[in-house]
């Protein structure tokens, strides 16, 4: 079934929810202004080598300050909703107990500062910037950081619950748990599997018995969790390459999808991890799978994997595609991957709604002497993706929202400043935002 093209709003639901996605660390900076704590990411910023420029997020894109501008921004787009994350470590700078008040005052103002623009909050509990004190205590690896979490999202919803609609518990347990606690490329920078994968069970854990706390808090609230996901192919039509895919598609993607559906982990998957599987309690299981709202879904690329007896537990390897479109990490450029994952959740596991919470591409983008930015190639990867969508919906996909990642060029984790993702462009010496072209064609295809 083929879309419109270039896609048209107007052939989306009218209420669909159009918007940008944004992240604490990666824009707020003010690190260690009004009462913040050190979280996992500060500490991992001070280590040597592990950010590929050296940099940090003490000053990122200085939002902690100019938030109203970057609303103002967001709210020039077009855009119906915006899409933030609340720093743990700004509320309760030591993981639990004492709350700063400043840090609730921050999120008070940038909140209102949403609503009075026309844009709905969407807000993230966790994205990834672990209070530092907790990491003290082994992080997620301790069962005990559930139960901070837990302490952490009671005082935020209480305060925000009544204004805040939108809730999303974390994001992308991949990244916070496989690639901070096992790959070692994220914070904590850890390289044991069982310890990921124990972290994994307790994010998964913090977000099922969130859901009671957040609703308590916040009558009438939708609430969702947001996974990475990947379309996953074989790299050929052997047994081999066949049997890595359908591993490789339970490390990354039924790992998360199935418990969250109430499947329990997926028994091929929890056989490849053996004993480094992790350690459930009684209930555990019947908390993840409490039922929620929407799922929200991060779409970047589709994966291609061989059969590889050293690939780790899948006993996979991605493969590296000749000739096919790439964006400036060298992530592959694929819309029809974007409907190919989206039935596939949609027939597998059929969530009430689906939200594309991030998609967003970085390319190599140049300020221009006349003050523009010509990323013709981020504008034909949003419309193209944008097409996708719509071709997924009219299969029958239930999709509630777009969220473009990112408002403004930002902190990339292990790539510090030298990955842009922005639909505006930050100078980060002046800290001046300029809209890109993909920015001006976001806006235009909003306008009504
Ligand atoms: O910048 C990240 C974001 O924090 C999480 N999802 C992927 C984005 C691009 O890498």
């Amino acid at each position: 079934m083929s879309a419109q093209y270039p896609p048209r709003r107007a052939d989306f639901p009218s209420d669909f929810r159009w918007g940008v996605s944004t992240s604490s660390f990666q824009i707020e900076g003010a690190g260690q202004e009004d009462g913040r704590g050190e979280s996992i990411w500060d500490r991992f910023c001070t280590e040597p080598g592990r950010i590929r420029d050296g940099s940090n997020g003490l000053v990122a894109c200085d939002h902690y300050h100019r938030w109203p501008q970057d609303l103002d921004l967001a709210q020039s787009l077009g855009v119906n909703a915006y899409r933030f994350s609340i720093a743990w470590p700004r509320i309760l700078p030591q993981g639990r107990g004492q709350v700063n008040p400043k840090g609730l005052e921050f999120y008070d103002r940038l909140v209102d500062g949403m609503l009075a623009r026309g844009l709905q909050p969407w807000a993230t509990l966790y994205h990834w910037d672990l209070p530092q004190a907790l990491q003290e205590h082994g992080g997620w690896k301790n069962r005990e950081t559930v139960a901070a979490y837990l302490e952490y999202t009671d005082v935020i919803t209480r305060r925000l619950g009544d204004r805040v609609k939108h809730w999303i518990t974390h994001n992308e347990p991949w990244c916070s748990c496989i690639m901070g606690y096992y790959e070692g490329v994220h914070a904590p920078g850890e390289t044991n599997l069982a310890g990921a994968l124990q972290a994994n069970h307790h994010v998964l854990l913090s977000h099922g018995h969130a859901i009671a706390v957040i609703r308590a808090n916040s009558a009438g609230a939708e609430v969702g969790i947001t996974l990475s996901l990947h379309p996953i192919a074989a790299a050929s039509t052997s047994a081999e390459d066949c049997a890595a895919q359908v591993r490789h598609d339970g490390v990354r993607n039924r790992w998360f999808l199935d418990p969250l559906h109430g499947r329990g982990y997926p028994a091929d998957t929890l056989a490849l991890f053996g004993a480094d599987a992790p350690q459930v309690q009684d209930g555990d299981m019947q908390a993840i799978a409490t039922p929620t709202d929407f799922l929200g879904v991060n779409y970047y690329f589709p994966e291609e994997v061989r059969h590889c007896e050293t690939g780790g537990p899948a006993r996979s390897a991605l493969t590296h595609k000749d000739g096919v479109e790439r964006t400036a990490f060298g992530w592959e450029v694929s819309p029809q991957g974007m409907v190919d994952l989206l039935t596939r959740v949609h027939r597998d596991y059929a969530p009430a709604r689906m939200v594309l919470t991030e998609n967003g591409s970085t390319y190599e983008d140049v300020l221009r002497p006349d003050g523009t930015v010509a990323d013709a190639e981020r504008k034909s990867y949003l419309q193209r993706h944008l097409a996708s969508l719509q071709s997924a919906m009219k299969l029958g996909v239930p999709v509630q929202g777009y969220f473009a990642w990112s408002l403004l060029d930002n902190f990339e984790w292990a790539e510090g400043y030298l990955r842009r993702f922005g639909l505006a462009y930050v100078d980060y010496a002046t800290q001046s935002r300029i809209l890109k072209d993909s920015g001006r064609w976001y806006s235009q295809f909003l306008r009504p």
